[in-house]
């Protein structure tokens, strides 16, 4: 067998990308790893066990909370509290941040990690692939407690590490530190992730657009022309329509075929639905490090300053001419 890479060698090897890091990073990439196949091993039995359907809970989006969103949820936390690196994660599952800090002034860690532990888990009764979106900072207070406007509403310029993990056919960790994007896929025979795709970048044009067209009418005019250019029989058009209805999905598939992946603001999201901070803001890091585009239509995403932990943003990403163009009926 020709030699091939496991993400842990990987890692290792790649040590010297890490500004500052003294194999903390390293560290907390390993540990996201551990927590994907543990929840792969869920996820990929989830039909077999009574861990489908709701709890009868709804997290703090509001939403029906599925076994595997909670399994997921405290499986990554578990992970990234095990090493003291982390001294704080944001999910999509939690109101509030969950500081690492100990009362004992232990864990200092130098990290914060922003999550949506298992994003489109409403595909999970319909065995449609579902992903984990990941975003890691370093902290920009020196010591203790971390505290939520300085450490965890930074840009997303700032992050230093990001990635998704997709449950789907195979089981793939894809992830940028800011030298460019490589997937590792699982091998279930050996438990371990192998570099499968070193190097992503995104195709500059494509012929697939992404978007949840049943919300049209609600969508600006700008949004509804280009939807329409979209679709005309011009020069290389109409393009095809491919929309799975989960992030990581739609995305990884537009960053190997190209295409643009569409999550607009309308009359029923005023504000877009997706998350700021652990959706937009990783899928805009590795979109652009692997030469690709991410705007909420008039700005760059990475330029954004939050200013709530859940706060929601359009989000439009993917290659980067077609989010030019899409930008041009904007
Ligand atoms: P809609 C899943 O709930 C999610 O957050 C993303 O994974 C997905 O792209 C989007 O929402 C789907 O939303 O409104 O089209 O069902």
């Amino acid at each position: 067998m020709e030699n091939i890479t496991t993400l842990g060698e990987y890692i290792i090897e790649n040590q010297s990308d890490f500004p500052y890091s003294s194999g903390e990073l390293s560290k907390l990439l390993n540990s996201i790893k551990l927590a994907s196949k543990m929840v792969n091993h869920e996820v990929n039995k989830a039909g077999l066990v009574d861990i489908i359907g709701g709890i009868g809970d709804v997290n703090v989006q509001g939403e029906n909370q599925q076994k595997l969103d909670v399994f997921a949820n405290t499986k990554f936390i578990q992970a990234i509290t095990n090493r003291d690196i982390a001294c704080g994660i944001v999910s999509e599952e939690v109101e509030d941040y969950i500081s690492l800090h100990g009362s004992d002034n232990t864990n200092n860690g130098k990290y914060v990690v922003l999550m949506d532990p298992l994003d489109g888990s409403s595909n999970i009764d319909v065995n449609v692939s579902v992903g984990t979106i990941f975003s890691i900072f370093r902290r920009i207070t020196p010591v203790g407690t971390p505290v939520e406007l300085k450490d965890f509403l930074q840009p997303g310029s700032a992050q230093v590490a990001a990635g998704y993990i997709i449950y789907g056919t195979s089981t793939m960790l894809v992830y940028t530190t800011g030298k460019g994007v490589n997937g590792f896929t699982l091998n279930p025979a050996t438990g371990s992730f192998y570099l499968s795709h070193p190097n992503i970048q995104i195709p500059e044009n494509g012929q697939i657009y992404s978007v949840n067209e049943g919300n049209y009418s609600h969508f600006p005019q700008g949004v509804k022309n280009y939807i329409k250019y979209c679709q005309k029989e011009e020069e290389n058009r109409p393009y095809t329509s491919r929309y799975i209805g989960s992030l990581v999905s739609d995305f990884h598939r537009n960053m190997i075929k190209g295409g643009v992946y569409l999550y607009p603001n309308c009359v029923k999201n005023k504000a877009g639905k997706l998350r700021l901070l652990y959706e937009a803001n990783p899928i805009a890091f590795i979109a652009e490090q692997a030469g690709g585009k991410a705007t909420n239509g008039h700005k760059r995403i990475l330029d954004i300053i939050p200013t709530e932990l859940h706060q929601r943003i359009p989000l439009f990403c993917g290659s980067s001419n077609m989010v030019e163009k899409l930008e041009s009926f904007l």
